[in-house]
């Protein structure tokens, strides 16, 4: 990597922003700087990206494409600014012209081009793969409209449509040369081609598929890797015969129906919403994205695909992209002229899957109609996989039919995606130890008593790059001052061990909560910047930001903040530590009840920040529109980390790893990788509370569990149940779905049943904070602990 060279850089920035403002330099918005900081580490990268990618034409090494509806990459510019080892050079000298770092990324639109968990777990990915100088590549769609920005009007969530290219985005390269053309409808013709039955997909609808190419940039080397996201497009610009005969609208609609496919990302996280707009994305960037992966082997490889598996993983990252096993098999059968038997070996050595939910209703399945209207050819190849399959089962199970037709991708009418890809699959897995046990045993356990060697466990990672050195560069400096910086390369996080003596290093403790103090003041700030709310920084502050979902149970924090309202309103002169409860996170706009439960927390807000008889020991925010720049100033000011979610619910949870990284302690139940984080720092530095999975499973076995007996035994709870319903929070309006839930309908997501132990493990954790001492030698055994959780 090249050192940058101040002065020369001073100059061609200055030079820059007055060749994208046609202004004097002085003359100068922050938007003309970010515009030409950008065009700057651009004009850098691009240069590296053209020697990788003939590199990579090379076919030398494995190569790994990561199919993804969601990518959820975050800012770009700082970033990048830090990965080509500008971080020192480039504040410093906007500092000298009287610039503004902070505003000028604030500029960059965030791109939300996925809801959570998956999409922001391949852009770790993305991330460390690049880190560590291995060719790996994003594939997705460009969305138009990114997910939904988030308003609180009256304590309720408001989504506002988010037009990120608004003003353009200056990390992407079209590439419509690339484009290549994606067939839906139609209907397939057979006919004999010497000797051999060729199928012909004929009257179909094309869309032009447009690639921009996002670079990738190493962590202070060479490699320049590539997010590919596709762009939908009408063939023909414009439908000229239809319109020619006065069908205006006709010709409208089809360009219409051809934007439609990457116009919106769906706002669902762990949901799945059977549309055929959502099928047709799912198509859209698995036949793009393998036609040019195919055409570029090819080309390479002298036309030949025979070592094609050799050469290319292709990762399915969840069920959206599922359909690459029947779509490669095309490939490889009508255009490549494999016989079955080879392609489908070829198909399966290729292709891997990341299972990431076992909620139930997050598993897609889609009606073999709609499937096969859509996809005709593509349907008969599922067709064929499963006809196999199941005859192979039937073959060697032939006792086990019941078992046999449960695991076949064609049932009940439907097209059962996670059974397309694991049958398509040369491996599976879970994110999580304890997920991939439920996927073993439960979830999948049909699957797993036929291909055992399939299955794995690949507990989540997060990149050090972004979540703790880019956003916590304080923290940074002072782990470098104390141990050095070795940590800081790819892959040895577990240097951090090395800090383990300095959990007893009095001094070390000071600085490390200096710095967590700073960047609580910074959090503080910003809230009371954008909200008008005032916090305490020297309360304790416990952060839950994440999806609003029932399985989450952001509820169970709620009651457990009404309880020590209730108490506070009761016994003014108890001892209690100040504390400052933080939430953040989107609900998918058409679930009722994630909403209602943004509204609660809300209206807990109100009141209590409003009581100045409480108001100076309890406060409670909800932060807005919770996006990867939120998180990134919220997760360095956090002490308690929220992790609360129904044990055996969570597949892994990645917010868990990024509050530990800049030491906040981990308050969660045994669930998704809590239990890794639990092995890895000790019981002793982790408040866990709640049922087990097996608990919670035991319950289930046996209808669930009677929560009014835990509303008939326990007063706190009969309290807060009651301030639901009564108007005591608000007296505009209640909450009688959130009070029919927990009562009525048995609580589903054991929030009473829980609520017990959940409330002594606070109480246990404010002891611990009263003792600072204590509470800083646990957040510094947080570091030394981090082991094989974090890559
Ligand atoms: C899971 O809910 C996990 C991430 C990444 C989420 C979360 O526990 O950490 O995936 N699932 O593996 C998801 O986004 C739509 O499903």
């Amino acid at each position: 990597m090249k050192t940058l060279e101040k002065a020369s850089f001073k100059k061609a920035f200055i030079k820059k922003v007055e060749e994208v403002s046609g202004e004097d330099f002085s003359e100068s918005t922050a938007q003309h700087q970010y515009e030409a900081l950008s065009e700057l580490v651009m004009e850098e990268i691009t240069a590296e990206w053209a020697v990788n990618n003939s590199r990579l034409h090379k076919m030398e090494e494995k190569q790994i494409y990561f199919f993804s509806i969601e990518f959820l990459i975050g800012r770009l510019l700082k970033a990048y600014i830090n990965n080509l080892g500008w971080d020192d050079v480039v504040p410093e000298v906007l500092c000298e012209l009287g610039l503004d770092y902070e505003a000028i990324q604030a500029k960059e639109h965030d791109p939300a081009l996925g809801n959570g968990g998956l999409g922001r777990l391949m852009a770790c990915f993305l991330d460390s793969t690049a880190a560590m100088g291995f060719p790996g590549h994003g594939n997705g769609i460009r969305y138009k409209f990114g997910l939904f920005e988030q308003k609180i009007i009256n304590n309720e969530q408001v989504e506002v449509a988010d037009n990120w290219l608004k003003n353009g985005y200056p990390f992407e390269i079209a590439k419509p040369d690339k484009s290549v053309i994606v067939k839906y409808k139609g209907n397939v013709r057979t006919e004999m081609v010497n000797g051999k039955l060729v199928f012909i997909h004929e009257n179909y609808e094309p869309v032009l598929a447009v690639p921009y190419d996002v670079p990738v940039q190493g962590y202070h080397n060479k490699t320049v890797n590539s997010l590919r996201l596709w762009s939908a497009q009408p063939v023909e610009d414009f439908d000229l015969s239809t319109f020619n005969q006065g069908h205006f609208l006709k010709a409208m609609q089809r360009r219409s129906e051809a934007e439609a496919i990457s116009q919106i990302l769906y706002p669902n996280d762990n949901g799945f919403e059977g549309k055929q707009l959502r099928l047709k994305q799912e198509y859209f960037f698995v036949c793009a994205g393998l036609k040019r992966i195919v055409r570029r082997y090819k080309k390479f490889n002298h036309g030949s695909m025979d070592g094609f598996s050799d050469k290319i993983c292709i990762h399915i990252n969840d069920t959206h992209p599922a359909l690459c096993v029947p779509e490669l098999m095309r490939i490889l059968i009508d255009e490549e002229n494999y016989e079955w038997d080879k392609a489908w070996d070829m198909t399966v050595k290729s292709i891997s899957f990341t299972n990431h939910t076992v909620l139930p209703e997050a598993l897609e399945k889609w009606p073999i109609d709609m499937v096969k209207e859509l996809l005709p050819r593509v349907y008969q190849i599922i067709e064929e996989i499963n006809r196999r399959f199941v005859n192979d089962m039937n073959w060697f199970y032939p006792d086990q039919e019941a078992r046999n037709y449960s695991i076949s991708i064609l049932k009940d009418g439907h097209v059962h995606m996670a059974h397309l890809a694991i049958i398509g699959s040369h491996s599976v897995n879970g994110v999580a130890e304890l997920h991939s046990k439920i996927l073993r045993e439960e979830t999948f356990k049909d699957f797993y008593a036929v291909f055992p060697e399939r299955f794995h466990s690949v507990t989540n990672g997060v990149t050090p790059r972004r979540f703790l050195m880019g956003s916590n560069p304080q923290l940074k400096t002072l782990l470098n001052e104390t141990i050095g910086d070795s940590w800081t390369m790819p892959n040895k996080l577990s240097s951090l061990e090395a800090l383990l003596p300095y959990a007893a290093d009095a001094a070390f403790c000071e600085k490390l909560g200096a710095v967590k103090r700073r960047n609580k003041a910074h959090l503080a700030a910003y809230i009371n910047k954008s909200q008008g709310i005032q916090l305490n920084p020297d309360s304790i502050f416990d952060i839950q930001v994440k999806r609003i979902h029932e399985y989450k149970r952001q509820l169970l924090n709620a009651l457990h903040i009404m309880y020590l309202y209730n108490t506070l309103k009761a016994y003014p002169n108890m001892d209690f530590v100040p504390k400052t409860y933080i939430f953040a996170g989107k609900a998918a706009p058409s679930y009722y009840y994630a909403k209602e439960v943004i509204r609660l927390i809300n209206v807990i807000a109100d009141k209590v920040n409003n009581d100045t008889t409480v108001n100076d020991r309890l406060k409670v925010v909800f932060v807005p529109n919770f996006n990867v720049s939120v998180a990134e100033m919220i997760y360095p000011a956090a002490e308690i980390s929220e992790q609360i979610s129904t044990a055996g619910k969570e597949a892994s949870g990645t917010g868990n790893m990024k509050f530990m990284m800049n030491g906040a302690i981990t308050l969660g139940t045994m669930d998704g990788a809590n239990v890794e984080i639990a092995e890895a720092v000790g019981m002793d530095n982790i408040f866990t509370f709640g049922l087990s999975d097996v608990e919670v499973a035991n319950y289930n076995a046996h209808g669930g569990y009677r929560s009014l007996d835990i509303y008939e035994s326990d007063p706190r709870i009969q309290e807060v149940l009651e301030q639901l319903i009564n108007g005591f929070f608000s007296n505009t309006s209640t909450f009688q779905s959130i009070y029919d839930s927990l009562l009525i309908h048995n609580d589903t997501y054991f929030v009473l049943k829980d609520f017990a132990s959940y409330a002594d493990i606070h109480s246990a954790s404010s002891a611990v904070y009263r003792d600072q001492k204590k509470m800083a030698a646990n957040v510094g055994c947080q570091y030394c602990t981090l082991r094989n959780v974090l890559k």
